[in-house]
């Protein structure tokens, strides 16, 4: 199964010149959330999101104190990892965060070099590098940690065959809703405090090599009422980025506050899943009880003729289509891109996932920024925690 997670072509390979090639990345592996209830919570992914059965431990397969189950939908694997019995401290990592990312796991084909070469420029072991083997053959990973709780693992599988990682049994089931079109992981969004973004830019480019990209600063990110900061973080080939967004001051509570606030602390806002047809997509997810912001206001679909300008001929999408799903438009130098956000997946408002349709374009969507924050906004103040 290993075989199938071949490289993609991203359209973005070395255009990166900065980066520094000491941690070579082959792409994003999986994706751990710790949460409360493992099981509900893959069957939800699967139910809405059209993610297939794809590996299971836990008692069955010897796993005493934690259970996982991962789901899996063309390139992207998810894992839902829950404690078994009190003692396990991914209960302390749940009652702090709530349900949450705990592990971005990145493809490398040396987990050891991987795991040396970032902390001897400084970066906190998570824990050393370590084989699993069965008869499929063997894994190398090792981890350490990023912003908040959150860690990188890097994930060796070049010698592995087998179903996701030895300790996993094959997760067999008759039930498995049609995907819904989800192909990659565009990129991952961290959250942190107050004045922390600088220092978690220079951490990527320092101990990862990444490159800041594109950034936005709180004159272009800010409504009425609130601000923020956002720097995108490359890797060299392309196929890893990260933006990292620090709250920044405003007549009321920036977005990024209120995530801090729920998830006490640093973590991941959003997974960019990346379709290629996000109509079709973002109409099966809402058929099956998916949630997104409500649209922008009228004006804003009057004006995507003239935020598109040449980008306008080759688009192929009907306007009234995606206002009808809510869906969002912008462009840049190098195409078009669609896009839309949900609300939050669990209970606390942190998490939520961003759909993304990318038709050349390289960036965020930052014509849409004014726009998804003052959605945002008015989800916001129905919490009152705007
Ligand atoms: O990843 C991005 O930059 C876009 C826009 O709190 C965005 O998806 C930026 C910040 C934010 C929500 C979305
Ligand atoms: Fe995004």
């Amino acid at each position: 199964m290993a075989k199938d997670l071949k490289s993609v072509d991203y359209g973005l390979e070395k255009i990166f010149e900065g980066a520094q090639d000491f941690l070579p990345l082959l792409g994003t592996d999986y994706v751990e959330f710790y949460v409360g209830n493992a099981k509900q919570a893959a069957h939800f992914y699967k139910t809405a999101f059209g993610f297939q059965s794809y590996a299971y431990k836990g008692l069955e397969t010897g796993s005493r104190d934690e259970v996982s189950y991962v789901v899996k939908q063309d390139k992207i694997r998810l894992v839902f990892t829950s404690p078994l019995n009190s003692k396990s401290p991914i209960n302390d990592h749940i009652v702090k965060h709530g349900d949450g990312v705990k592990v971005v796991a990145l493809w490398v084909d040396d987990a050891r070099s991987a795991y040396e070469e970032t902390t001897k420029r400084g970066a906190k072991s998570y824990c050393e590098p370590f084989v699993e083997k069965d008869d499929q053959g063997e894994t190398v990973r090792a981890g350490i940690y990023t912003y908040g709780e959150t860690v990188h693992m890097f994930v060796e599988r070049k010698n592995y065959e087998g179903a996701f990682l030895p300790g996993y049994r094959v997760w067999e089931s008759d039930y498995n809703p049609t995907p819904t079109g989800l192909k990659y992981v565009d990129h991952m969004v961290g959250n942190v405090g107050w004045n922390q973004m600088n220092k978690w830019v220079k951490f990527y480019e320092d101990v990862m090599g990444f490159v800041n990209f594109l950034s936005f600063d709180d004159k272009q990110i800010h409504t009425e009422y609130s601000a923020l900061m956002s720097k995108v973080m490359s890797n060299g080939n392309g196929r890893i980025k990260f933006p990292i967004n620090e709250p920044a001051e405003a007549a009321k509570k920036s977005q990024i506050e209120e995530y801090l606030d729920f998830y006490e602390g640093a973590g991941v806002q959003h997974l960019a899943l990346a379709t290629d047809d996000i109509i079709k997509t973002v109409a099966q997810l809402k058929a099956r009880g998916i949630e997104f912001l409500p649209p922008p206001p009228q004006t804003y679909y009057d004006d995507i003729p003239q935020r598109l300008g040449e980008h306008m001929k080759v688009m192929k999408e009907d306007i009234e289509r995606l206002q009808e799903l809510s869906i969002l438009v912008d462009a840049d130098e190098d195409g078009y891109l669609l896009q839309i956000f949900t609300k939050p997946l669990q209970d606390r408002p942190t998490l939520f996932f961003e759909i993304i349709q990318r038709m050349g374009a390289k960036g965020f969507g930052a014509g849409n920024f004014k726009a998804l924050f003052e959605s945002i906004e008015r989800e916001q103040a129905q919490r009152g925690t705007l």
